[in-house]
């Protein structure tokens, strides 16, 4: 075990990297300026899981950032399924008293990152997120956000939250040790609201904007089939929960 290990961090930050290449130099760099703003110790969870045979880069380059900054952390396994696979390996590592998630992309603003970590601390709460007023990329991907944000307040009415997918995402060790998050493949962040609703924690929300995805975009039309029948699979589930939200 190594000094850094033995330190507890104030604030873990789940990175998802996937495929993101050189990239992921420029955002982790973005990333490290909003943050150390913050007057925390914070460890960034790079997580850079791959597919096997494939020529991804990223996690040689999440490995040489982790040498030169002891606030880096990699987490570069053999992908066993989507982006919620991923996001549950980041957790796992993570060993701070406050975590969050940001998409690696570069679609999220560095700096929301201080202002969920901020808004949980000074209100006290349990879990933050953030909701886009504004998608700069396609009509096509607003209406699926619209309709699907419809659908889930159908499903699970009560939670007063705008936007499901939105990250950054924060909550406490204490939320992070009650939830019991097992999707595989894009559901998690609805995984995620419906144990927040079913725990009935202080929840807050902040406005940001969601920036054109420059480079590819992996959203399939399978992805929306697969939210469709997650949700329903879930609300049958969830009515066969003891707590029940009134
Ligand atoms: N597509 C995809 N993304 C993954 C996977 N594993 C982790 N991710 C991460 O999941 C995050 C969200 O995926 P995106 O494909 O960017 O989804 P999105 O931002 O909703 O949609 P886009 O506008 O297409 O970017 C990214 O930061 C990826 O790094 C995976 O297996 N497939
Ligand atoms: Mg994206």
């Amino acid at each position: 075990m190594t000094d850094s290990n033995l330190k507890i961090p104030g604030y873990s930050i789940v990175v998802l990297c996937y495929q993101t290449e050189e990239y992921c130099r420029v955002y982790v760099n973005e990333l490290i300026d909003s943050v150390s703003k913050l007057n925390v110790d914070y460890e960034l969870v790079l997580v850079a899981n791959y597919w096997e045979n494939s020529n991804d880069q990223t996690r040689q380059i999440a490995y040489e950032l982790q040498n030169n900054n002891p606030h880096i952390k990699v987490v570069a396994l053999p992908k066993k399924g989507g982006m919620s696979w991923d996001m549950i390996r980041g957790f796992e590592a993570c060993t701070g008293k406050i975590i969050a998630v940001i998409d690696g992309d570069g679609q999220m603003p560095p700096y929301d990152l201080v202002r969920v970590y901020q808004k949980l601390k000074d209100e006290n709460l349990d879990f933050v997120k953030t909701y886009r007023t504004k998608r700069e990329d396609s009509r096509y991907r607003n209406f699926i956000s619209v309709a699907y944000n419809f659908i889930f307040q159908i499903l699970f009415p009560g939670l007063s939250v705008h936007d499901v997918n939105s990250k950054p995402k924060i909550f406490t060790r204490e939320v992070y040790e009650k939830l019991n998050l097992t999707s595989s493949g894009w559901f998690i962040d609805a995984e995620i609201m419906i144990q927040v609703r079913r725990l009935h924690l202080k929840t807050g929300e902040i406005p940001t904007i969601f920036k054109v995805n420059t480079r590819a975009s992996y959203v399939k039309f399978e992805a929306i089939w697969e939210f469709v029948k997650n949700l329903i699979t879930a609300r049958i589930r969830e009515f066969k929960t003891k707590k029940k939200v009134k």
